[in-house]
């Protein structure tokens, strides 16, 4: 089959999946913002300045498709703070506009981060001014944005467990200027700065039935344990979902109690940052996205069952725009088909997938 034929299959595949779940009722475009919200779940996707603001073709169908946008990169402090005493908000704010031009929610992410720091946190920050820097830039960032973001990322990525603390604690910048203590200080003072936003906790391996993504598990669980015991404002989890399509140690069963055990802590839940990397599956593309289908509709069908899961985002909509481009390349030097859209905006098996579960039909 030619790649056009193929593509042409796939695209009449979808059609004909939203033909039989809608029936006659489709009053909406067959989008998965629609399909998301039929369920009471937020659908949307990361998206960046540099190509929402550049690709217009992109930017109309991400926000037909989309309830909500994260921004990729552009809140994060490298571009948001990039020197002492300058705040640049001009892209965060461009996001912001099209987010609300369009009725589409707006995620924050994130306040604190041992990645993505400009030079002179690293040149000039120590453990006498660290405090004062970082409720600082958390009042600024997310006073800004004050009564605009449905959730902001506070913490991103505070567990590591390879770095041995006994509470599994990433030995980050913060917690070595600040102690553990910089994780519920910025979640108090997000707070204040903004009281309506839900803020979030948010990191990744914690999907797999495998060693290292309990361990994960457990850590997070206890960090979430601990600072709902001292009345830290938190009010979810963010799971990354950074899967692989090759990987197989998966287990709904354990996943679900895990995300019992976050949901008994009065927390909600929300996948952040959905993609399933198509390194190591086979070059042709039916059979490839055929598995890459197949992981989004097994792990959505897990975590959709806890009901404080409220929204599902993934990293990115469409294959023309991805990390994992860089990050996990095909070996085969192939471009990856990682996301629901492929590069041409096309529903691949993987929008369907997603579809099925929102519908209750896997
Ligand atoms: O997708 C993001 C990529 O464009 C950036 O270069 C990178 C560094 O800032 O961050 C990527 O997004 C990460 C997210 O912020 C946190 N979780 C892991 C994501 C993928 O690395």
């Amino acid at each position: 089959m030619s790649k056009i034929t193929r593509r042409k299959a796939l695209y009449l595949g979808s059609a004909t999946l939203v033909a039989i779940v809608a029936g006659k009722t489709l009053t909406q475009p067959p989008t998965l913002k629609h399909f998301g919200s039929k369920k009471g779940l937020i659908y949307g996707s990361a998206g960046a300045y540099k190509r929402l603001s550049k690709d217009k073709e992109f930017a109309r169908r991400f926000v037909a498709e989309c309830a909500m946008l994260t921004p990729e990169n552009d809140l994060k402090w490298r571009h948001i703070h990039p020197q002492p005493n300058q705040y640049d908000f001009s892209k965060g704010d461009w996001l912001l506009k099209l987010a609300q031009r369009h009725r589409l929610k707006m995620r924050g992410h994130t306040l604190v981060w041992h990645s993505g720091l400009p030079n002179w946190v690293k040149e000039t920050v120590n453990s006498q001014n660290a405090e004062a820097i970082l409720i600082d830039h958390i009042q600024t960032v997310a006073g800004h944005y004050r009564g605009k973001i449905h959730s902001w990322d506070v913490v991103n990525e505070a567990i590591l467990v390879e770095d041995e603390h006994p509470l599994g604690l990433r030995k980050s910048r913060w917690f070595k200027w600040l102690g553990e203590d910089y994780i519920e200080l910025a979640f108090r003072v997000a707070a204040e700065a903004d009281p309506k936003a839900m803020l979030f906790y948010n990191d990744y391996g914690l999907d797999y039935n495998i060693a290292y993504d309990r361990k994960r598990q457990e850590a997070v669980l206890k960090l979430l344990e601990r600072l709902k015991a001292k009345g830290v404002p938190i009010h979810g989890l963010g799971l990354q979902a950074h899967l692989s399509g090759a990987e197989t140690r998966f287990n709904a069963e354990k996943l679900r109690e895990f995300l019992a055990d976050v949901a008994s802590l009065d927390l909600k839940i929300m996948v952040t940052e959905l993609d399933v990397s198509d390194q190591g599956l086979p070059y042709d593309y039916l059979e490839r996205d055929q598995r890459v289908a197949d992981v989004y509709e097994m792990y959505l069908s897990a975590v959709l069952d806890e009901p404080n899961v409220i929204g599902v985002v993934t990293w990115g909509l469409s294959d023309r725009y991805t990390w994992l481009s860089n990050f996990r390349p095909r070996k085969d030097h192939e471009p990856v088909r990682v996301l629901p859209l492929d590069r041409e905006l096309t529903p691949k098996l993987a929008w369907e997938s997603m579809v099925k579960v929102f519908e209750g039909l896997s």
